[in-house]
Protein backbone atom coordinates (compact mmCIF):
# COMPACT_ATOMS: atom_id res chain seq x y z
CA UNK A 1 0.00 0.00 0.00
CA UNK A 2 1.56 3.34 -1.42
CA UNK A 3 0.15 6.42 1.29
CA UNK A 4 2.82 8.46 0.90
CA UNK A 5 1.11 11.82 -0.87
CA UNK A 6 1.85 11.47 -4.90
CA UNK A 7 4.34 14.21 -6.69
CA UNK A 8 2.43 16.29 -9.20
CA UNK A 9 4.61 17.11 -11.80
CA UNK A 10 3.33 19.26 -14.99
CA UNK A 11 2.97 16.94 -18.28
CA UNK A 12 6.31 18.43 -20.32
CA UNK A 13 8.59 17.49 -17.21
CA UNK A 14 6.77 14.15 -16.87
CA UNK A 15 7.33 13.56 -20.58
CA UNK A 16 10.75 14.85 -20.52
CA UNK A 17 11.83 12.30 -17.61
CA UNK A 18 10.34 9.72 -19.52
CA UNK A 19 11.89 10.36 -22.63
CA UNK A 20 15.54 10.38 -21.25
CA UNK A 21 14.49 6.61 -19.76
CA UNK A 22 13.21 5.70 -23.35
CA UNK A 23 16.44 6.99 -24.90
CA UNK A 24 18.73 5.23 -22.69
CA UNK A 25 17.13 1.97 -22.62
CA UNK A 26 17.13 2.01 -27.00
CA UNK A 27 14.83 4.21 -28.60
CA UNK A 28 15.82 6.92 -30.93
CA UNK A 29 15.46 10.63 -29.42
CA UNK A 30 12.54 10.81 -31.68
CA UNK A 31 10.71 7.59 -31.13
CA UNK A 32 11.61 7.87 -27.23
CA UNK A 33 9.58 12.06 -27.31
CA UNK A 34 6.68 9.97 -29.01
CA UNK A 35 5.98 6.85 -26.73
CA UNK A 36 6.90 9.26 -23.25
CA UNK A 37 4.46 12.00 -24.26
CA UNK A 38 2.30 9.32 -25.10
CA UNK A 39 2.50 7.52 -21.89
CA UNK A 40 2.39 10.88 -20.03
CA UNK A 41 -0.65 11.60 -21.80
CA UNK A 42 -2.23 7.96 -21.13
CA UNK A 43 -1.18 9.56 -16.97
CA UNK A 44 -2.75 12.83 -17.66
CA UNK A 45 -5.83 11.77 -18.43
CA UNK A 46 -5.91 8.74 -15.81
CA UNK A 47 -5.64 6.10 -18.00
CA UNK A 48 -3.59 3.89 -15.58
CA UNK A 49 -3.51 0.92 -17.04
CA UNK A 50 -1.35 2.24 -20.08
CA UNK A 51 0.58 5.15 -18.44
CA UNK A 52 3.66 4.92 -16.26
CA UNK A 53 2.48 1.62 -14.90
CA UNK A 54 3.70 0.49 -18.97
CA UNK A 55 7.35 1.83 -18.30
CA UNK A 56 8.66 -0.82 -16.56
CA UNK A 57 7.19 -2.93 -19.91
CA UNK A 58 8.13 -0.78 -22.39
CA UNK A 59 12.16 -0.96 -20.48
CA UNK A 60 12.08 -4.92 -19.86
CA UNK A 61 11.09 -5.13 -24.17
CA UNK A 62 14.14 -2.88 -25.26
CA UNK A 63 15.98 -4.70 -23.74
CA UNK A 64 15.23 -8.36 -24.84
CA UNK A 65 17.26 -8.27 -27.98
CA UNK A 66 15.79 -8.38 -30.78
CA UNK A 67 11.98 -8.11 -30.34
CA UNK A 68 11.28 -4.13 -30.66
CA UNK A 69 13.65 -1.89 -32.78
CA UNK A 70 13.42 1.22 -30.84
CA UNK A 71 15.43 2.89 -33.86
CA UNK A 72 13.05 1.87 -36.81
CA UNK A 73 12.14 4.50 -39.70
CA UNK A 74 8.55 3.40 -41.00
CA UNK A 75 8.01 3.21 -44.43
CA UNK A 76 4.52 4.99 -45.39
CA UNK A 77 3.32 2.68 -48.52
CA UNK A 78 0.48 4.74 -50.65
CA UNK A 79 -1.33 1.82 -51.64
CA UNK A 80 -4.69 3.13 -53.26
CA UNK A 81 -6.58 6.90 -53.34
CA UNK A 82 -8.10 6.22 -50.14
CA UNK A 83 -5.88 3.48 -48.44
CA UNK A 84 -2.40 4.12 -46.19
CA UNK A 85 0.03 1.15 -45.36
CA UNK A 86 2.77 1.44 -42.90
CA UNK A 87 5.34 -0.54 -42.68
CA UNK A 88 6.60 0.28 -38.70
CA UNK A 89 9.79 -2.01 -39.11
CA UNK A 90 9.38 -3.49 -36.32
CA UNK A 91 9.30 -0.64 -34.13
CA UNK A 92 5.94 0.93 -32.25
CA UNK A 93 3.24 2.07 -33.37
CA UNK A 94 2.97 5.48 -32.24
CA UNK A 95 5.94 6.72 -34.15
CA UNK A 96 4.66 5.10 -37.26
CA UNK A 97 1.31 6.94 -36.72
CA UNK A 98 2.73 10.15 -36.77
CA UNK A 99 4.89 9.17 -39.99
CA UNK A 100 1.68 8.46 -42.45
CA UNK A 101 -0.18 10.93 -40.22
CA UNK A 102 -0.18 14.08 -42.86
CA UNK A 103 -0.98 11.90 -45.76
CA UNK A 104 -3.62 10.30 -43.88
CA UNK A 105 -5.40 13.47 -43.32
CA UNK A 106 -4.63 14.94 -46.40
CA UNK A 107 -6.05 11.51 -48.23
CA UNK A 108 -9.31 11.30 -46.06
CA UNK A 109 -10.01 14.85 -46.88
CA UNK A 110 -9.72 14.48 -50.35
CA UNK A 111 -11.68 10.78 -50.62
CA UNK A 112 -13.71 11.64 -47.82
CA UNK A 113 -12.76 8.09 -46.28
CA UNK A 114 -9.31 6.79 -45.89
CA UNK A 115 -8.15 4.04 -43.99
CA UNK A 116 -4.81 3.19 -42.81
CA UNK A 117 -3.39 -0.13 -42.11
CA UNK A 118 -0.40 -0.30 -39.72
CA UNK A 119 1.80 -3.38 -39.72
CA UNK A 120 4.72 -4.98 -38.08
CA UNK A 121 4.27 -2.74 -35.03
CA UNK A 122 4.26 -2.73 -31.10
CA UNK A 123 1.66 -0.68 -29.11
CA UNK A 124 1.53 -0.49 -25.27
CA UNK A 125 -0.72 2.36 -24.99
CA UNK A 126 -4.32 4.02 -24.73
CA UNK A 127 -6.03 4.16 -27.89
CA UNK A 128 -7.81 7.59 -27.05
CA UNK A 129 -4.92 9.00 -27.60
CA UNK A 130 -4.72 7.96 -31.46
CA UNK A 131 -7.98 8.44 -32.18
CA UNK A 132 -8.78 12.03 -30.63
CA UNK A 133 -6.25 14.27 -32.60
CA UNK A 134 -7.86 13.30 -36.18
CA UNK A 135 -11.09 14.41 -34.19
CA UNK A 136 -9.90 17.74 -33.32
CA UNK A 137 -9.09 17.99 -37.08
CA UNK A 138 -12.87 17.50 -37.78
CA UNK A 139 -12.90 14.00 -38.56
CA UNK A 140 -14.52 11.04 -37.21
CA UNK A 141 -12.06 8.17 -36.71
CA UNK A 142 -12.06 4.60 -35.71
CA UNK A 143 -9.14 2.40 -34.27
CA UNK A 144 -8.79 -0.67 -33.89
CA UNK A 145 -5.54 -3.05 -32.96
CA UNK A 146 -5.01 -6.78 -32.19
CA UNK A 147 -2.67 -7.60 -29.25
CA UNK A 148 -1.72 -11.17 -27.79
CA UNK A 149 -3.53 -14.32 -27.15
CA UNK A 150 -5.61 -13.43 -23.73
CA UNK A 151 -9.01 -13.90 -24.59
CA UNK A 152 -11.29 -17.03 -25.33
CA UNK A 153 -13.37 -16.99 -28.08
CA UNK A 154 -17.28 -17.58 -27.47
CA UNK A 155 -17.65 -20.47 -25.81
CA UNK A 156 -13.95 -21.65 -26.34
CA UNK A 157 -11.30 -23.06 -24.10
CA UNK A 158 -8.36 -22.00 -24.99
CA UNK A 159 -7.16 -17.73 -26.08
CA UNK A 160 -7.08 -16.87 -29.54
CA UNK A 161 -7.91 -13.18 -29.81
CA UNK A 162 -6.18 -10.27 -27.72
CA UNK A 163 -7.84 -7.81 -25.70
CA UNK A 164 -8.22 -6.14 -28.88
CA UNK A 165 -9.84 -2.44 -27.97
CA UNK A 166 -11.79 -0.04 -30.16
CA UNK A 167 -11.76 3.28 -30.18
CA UNK A 168 -14.30 6.28 -31.64
CA UNK A 169 -13.66 9.50 -31.89
CA UNK A 170 -16.04 12.25 -33.29
CA UNK A 171 -16.44 15.93 -33.35
CA UNK A 172 -18.88 17.63 -31.10
CA UNK A 173 -20.46 21.29 -31.53
CA UNK A 174 -20.37 21.63 -27.95
CA UNK A 175 -17.24 20.51 -26.77
CA UNK A 176 -13.92 18.85 -27.34
CA UNK A 177 -14.96 15.44 -29.42
CA UNK A 178 -16.61 12.72 -27.88
CA UNK A 179 -14.23 9.66 -27.38
CA UNK A 180 -14.77 6.25 -26.14
CA UNK A 181 -11.66 3.45 -26.23
CA UNK A 182 -12.82 -0.02 -24.84
CA UNK A 183 -11.06 -3.32 -25.19
CA UNK A 184 -13.50 -6.07 -26.30
CA UNK A 185 -12.56 -8.12 -23.40
CA UNK A 186 -14.39 -7.24 -20.12
CA UNK A 187 -11.51 -6.00 -18.78
CA UNK A 188 -7.91 -4.70 -20.17
CA UNK A 189 -5.01 -7.06 -19.30
CA UNK A 190 -3.19 -4.12 -17.84
CA UNK A 191 -6.06 -3.66 -15.16
CA UNK A 192 -6.06 -7.38 -14.38
CA UNK A 193 -2.03 -6.67 -13.97
CA UNK A 194 -3.06 -4.12 -11.62
CA UNK A 195 -5.22 -5.92 -9.50
CA UNK A 196 -3.01 -9.44 -9.42
CA UNK A 197 -0.30 -6.56 -8.22
CA UNK A 198 -2.48 -5.30 -5.65
CA UNK A 199 -4.22 -8.50 -4.74
CA UNK A 200 -7.72 -7.29 -5.43
CA UNK A 201 -10.04 -10.08 -7.24
CA UNK A 202 -11.48 -9.18 -10.62
CA UNK A 203 -15.27 -8.74 -11.38
CA UNK A 204 -17.14 -11.93 -11.52
CA UNK A 205 -17.91 -13.52 -15.28
CA UNK A 206 -13.99 -11.57 -17.12
CA UNK A 207 -11.64 -14.56 -16.48
CA UNK A 208 -10.89 -18.57 -16.47
CA UNK A 209 -8.06 -20.40 -15.07
CA UNK A 210 -5.89 -22.91 -16.93
CA UNK A 211 -8.50 -25.33 -16.62
CA UNK A 212 -11.05 -23.10 -18.02
CA UNK A 213 -12.94 -22.73 -15.03
CA UNK A 214 -14.52 -19.45 -14.31
CA UNK A 215 -11.98 -17.47 -11.97
CA UNK A 216 -12.10 -13.88 -10.15
CA UNK A 217 -8.33 -14.13 -9.51
CA UNK A 218 -6.48 -12.07 -11.31
CA UNK A 219 -2.86 -14.46 -11.22
CA UNK A 220 -4.80 -17.51 -12.15
CA UNK A 221 -5.60 -15.61 -15.03
CA UNK A 222 -2.69 -14.32 -15.62
CA UNK A 223 -0.74 -17.79 -15.15
CA UNK A 224 -2.61 -19.59 -17.95
CA UNK A 225 -5.86 -18.54 -17.59
CA UNK A 226 -7.65 -16.11 -20.11
CA UNK A 227 -10.29 -13.03 -19.95
CA UNK A 228 -13.52 -13.72 -21.66
CA UNK A 229 -14.96 -11.23 -24.41
CA UNK A 230 -17.28 -8.77 -22.68
CA UNK A 231 -20.99 -8.99 -23.84
CA UNK A 232 -20.13 -12.61 -24.84
CA UNK A 233 -20.85 -13.51 -28.50
CA UNK A 234 -21.36 -10.22 -29.28
CA UNK A 235 -17.83 -9.15 -28.07
CA UNK A 236 -16.10 -12.26 -28.98
CA UNK A 237 -17.42 -11.27 -32.40
CA UNK A 238 -16.06 -7.94 -32.44
CA UNK A 239 -12.66 -8.96 -31.39
CA UNK A 240 -12.41 -11.46 -34.28
CA UNK A 241 -13.50 -8.66 -36.37
CA UNK A 242 -10.25 -6.53 -34.90
CA UNK A 243 -7.69 -9.74 -35.81
CA UNK A 244 -9.43 -9.47 -38.93
CA UNK A 245 -8.96 -6.15 -39.78
CA UNK A 246 -5.66 -5.64 -38.16
CA UNK A 247 -4.07 -9.05 -38.86
CA UNK A 248 -5.49 -10.03 -42.24
CA UNK A 249 -5.79 -6.78 -43.54
CA UNK A 250 -3.21 -4.92 -42.72
CA UNK A 251 -0.39 -7.62 -43.12
CA UNK A 252 0.82 -8.00 -39.26
CA UNK A 253 0.23 -11.04 -37.08
CA UNK A 254 -2.68 -12.14 -35.56
CA UNK A 255 -2.61 -12.12 -31.76
CA UNK A 256 -2.24 -16.25 -31.41
CA UNK A 257 0.58 -15.76 -33.92
CA UNK A 258 2.71 -13.32 -31.56
CA UNK A 259 5.44 -15.58 -29.81
CA UNK A 260 7.44 -13.81 -26.96
CA UNK A 261 9.25 -17.06 -26.07
CA UNK A 262 12.36 -16.62 -27.22
CA UNK A 263 12.22 -13.25 -26.02
CA UNK A 264 12.49 -12.61 -21.99
CA UNK A 265 11.54 -9.44 -20.39
CA UNK A 266 9.58 -8.49 -23.94
CA UNK A 267 5.91 -7.93 -23.28
CA UNK A 268 5.13 -5.47 -26.29
CA UNK A 269 2.78 -7.26 -28.79
CA UNK A 270 4.14 -7.12 -32.42
CA UNK A 271 0.92 -6.84 -34.72
CA UNK A 272 -0.86 -3.99 -36.46
CA UNK A 273 -3.70 -1.30 -35.89
CA UNK A 274 -5.91 -0.18 -37.91
CA UNK A 275 -7.72 3.31 -39.13
CA UNK A 276 -10.16 3.99 -40.38
CA UNK A 277 -10.62 7.95 -40.88
CA UNK A 278 -14.39 9.82 -42.35
CA UNK A 279 -14.47 13.65 -43.19
CA UNK A 280 -18.41 14.26 -41.92
CA UNK A 281 -18.39 17.26 -44.46
CA UNK A 282 -17.17 15.88 -47.66
CA UNK A 283 -20.26 16.04 -49.97
CA UNK A 284 -22.36 17.10 -47.84
CA UNK A 285 -24.31 20.32 -49.91
CA UNK A 286 -27.51 20.64 -47.94
CA UNK A 287 -27.07 18.54 -45.24
CA UNK A 288 -27.43 19.62 -41.78
CA UNK A 289 -24.20 20.41 -39.72
CA UNK A 290 -22.38 17.37 -38.40
CA UNK A 291 -21.03 18.33 -35.31
CA UNK A 292 -24.47 20.06 -34.42
CA UNK A 293 -26.23 16.89 -35.44
CA UNK A 294 -23.93 14.85 -32.74
CA UNK A 295 -24.46 17.40 -30.19
CA UNK A 296 -28.29 16.99 -30.56
CA UNK A 297 -28.27 12.89 -30.26
CA UNK A 298 -25.99 13.75 -26.92
CA UNK A 299 -28.71 16.74 -25.62
CA UNK A 300 -31.07 13.67 -26.25
CA UNK A 301 -29.00 11.05 -24.40
CA UNK A 302 -28.50 13.46 -21.35
CA UNK A 303 -32.20 14.18 -21.10
CA UNK A 304 -32.94 10.50 -21.14
CA UNK A 305 -30.63 9.87 -17.44
CA UNK A 306 -26.95 9.46 -18.74
CA UNK A 307 -25.34 12.10 -16.46
CA UNK A 308 -21.83 10.74 -17.82
CA UNK A 309 -20.43 10.19 -21.19
CA UNK A 310 -17.47 8.11 -22.22
CA UNK A 311 -14.45 9.91 -21.92
CA UNK A 312 -16.04 12.53 -19.50
CA UNK A 313 -13.94 11.01 -16.92
CA UNK A 314 -11.01 11.01 -18.58
CA UNK A 315 -11.43 14.84 -19.76
CA UNK A 316 -11.72 15.31 -15.61
CA UNK A 317 -8.53 13.85 -14.98
CA UNK A 318 -6.89 15.83 -17.79
CA UNK A 319 -8.03 18.92 -16.64
CA UNK A 320 -7.34 18.44 -13.02
CA UNK A 321 -3.17 16.89 -14.20
CA UNK A 322 -2.91 20.19 -16.19
CA UNK A 323 -4.18 22.53 -13.26
CA UNK A 324 -2.23 20.80 -10.61
CA UNK A 325 0.40 18.36 -12.35
CA UNK A 326 0.09 14.80 -13.28
CA UNK A 327 -0.40 12.57 -9.68
CA UNK A 328 2.79 10.00 -9.56
CA UNK A 329 3.00 7.99 -6.56
CA UNK A 330 6.00 7.47 -4.13
CA UNK A 331 6.41 3.78 -5.63
CA UNK A 332 6.29 4.99 -9.12
CA UNK A 333 8.59 7.83 -8.75
CA UNK A 334 11.02 5.30 -7.17
CA UNK A 335 10.23 2.83 -10.41
CA UNK A 336 11.29 5.57 -12.47
CA UNK A 337 14.58 6.37 -10.40
CA UNK A 338 15.49 2.92 -10.64
CA UNK A 339 14.30 2.71 -14.84
CA UNK A 340 16.45 5.60 -15.11
CA UNK A 341 19.58 4.32 -13.46
CA UNK A 342 19.27 0.77 -14.87
P1 LIG B 1 -13.07 1.06 -19.71
O1 LIG B 1 -13.96 -0.11 -19.58
O2 LIG B 1 -12.53 1.68 -18.48
O3 LIG B 1 -13.82 2.22 -20.51
C1 LIG B 1 -14.30 1.98 -21.80
C2 LIG B 1 -15.01 3.21 -22.32
O4 LIG B 1 -16.26 3.38 -21.63
C3 LIG B 1 -14.24 4.50 -22.09
O5 LIG B 1 -14.40 5.35 -23.19
C4 LIG B 1 -14.88 5.09 -20.83
O6 LIG B 1 -14.79 6.49 -20.74
C5 LIG B 1 -16.31 4.65 -21.01
N1 LIG B 1 -17.01 4.48 -19.76
C6 LIG B 1 -16.57 3.82 -18.65
N2 LIG B 1 -17.51 3.85 -17.70
C7 LIG B 1 -18.56 4.54 -18.21
C8 LIG B 1 -19.85 4.92 -17.70
N3 LIG B 1 -20.23 4.60 -16.47
N4 LIG B 1 -20.66 5.64 -18.50
C9 LIG B 1 -20.28 6.00 -19.74
N5 LIG B 1 -19.09 5.67 -20.27
C10 LIG B 1 -18.25 4.95 -19.52
O7 LIG B 1 -11.84 0.73 -20.69
P2 LIG B 1 -11.12 -0.66 -20.93
O8 LIG B 1 -10.75 -1.21 -19.61
O9 LIG B 1 -11.93 -1.50 -21.83
O10 LIG B 1 -9.80 -0.20 -21.70
C11 LIG B 1 -8.81 0.53 -21.00
C12 LIG B 1 -7.70 0.98 -21.91
O11 LIG B 1 -6.90 -0.11 -22.29
C13 LIG B 1 -8.13 1.65 -23.22
O12 LIG B 1 -7.49 2.91 -23.27
C14 LIG B 1 -7.59 0.75 -24.31
O13 LIG B 1 -7.18 1.43 -25.49
C15 LIG B 1 -6.41 0.13 -23.60
N6 LIG B 1 -6.01 -1.13 -24.22
C16 LIG B 1 -4.92 -1.10 -25.06
C17 LIG B 1 -4.52 -2.24 -25.70
C18 LIG B 1 -3.40 -2.22 -26.67
O14 LIG B 1 -3.19 -3.21 -27.36
N7 LIG B 1 -2.66 -1.14 -26.77
C19 LIG B 1 -5.21 -3.53 -25.49
C20 LIG B 1 -6.35 -3.43 -24.60
C21 LIG B 1 -6.72 -2.27 -23.99
P3 LIG B 1 -13.62 7.17 -19.82
O15 LIG B 1 -12.36 6.97 -20.59
O16 LIG B 1 -14.02 8.59 -19.68
O17 LIG B 1 -13.65 6.43 -18.52
O1 LIG C 1 -4.16 -4.08 -21.39
O2 LIG C 1 -4.96 -5.73 -22.55
C1 LIG C 1 -4.13 -4.85 -22.37
C2 LIG C 1 -3.07 -4.65 -23.37
C3 LIG C 1 -2.63 -5.55 -24.28
C4 LIG C 1 -1.63 -4.92 -24.99
C5 LIG C 1 -1.49 -3.68 -24.49
N1 LIG C 1 -2.38 -3.53 -23.50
Amino acid sequence: MDSAAPTLIPFAELAERLACILERHGCSPEVARLLAENCAAAERDGAHSHGLFRMKGYVSTLRSAGWVDGHAVPVVEDAAPAFLRIDARGGFTVPALAAGRAQALAKARANGIAVVAIRNSHHLGALSLDVEPFADEGLVAISVINSMKAVVPHGGHTAVFGTNPIAFATPRAGGPPLVFDMATSGMANGDVQIAAREDRALPEGNGVDRDGRPTTDAKAVLDGGALLAFGGHKGAALSLMVEVLCAALGGGKFSHEVDLADHPGAVTPHTGQTFILIDPQAGRGALPDFATRVEALLAEVAAAGQDRLPGDRRHAARARSLAMGIPVSAEMMTVLGELAAL
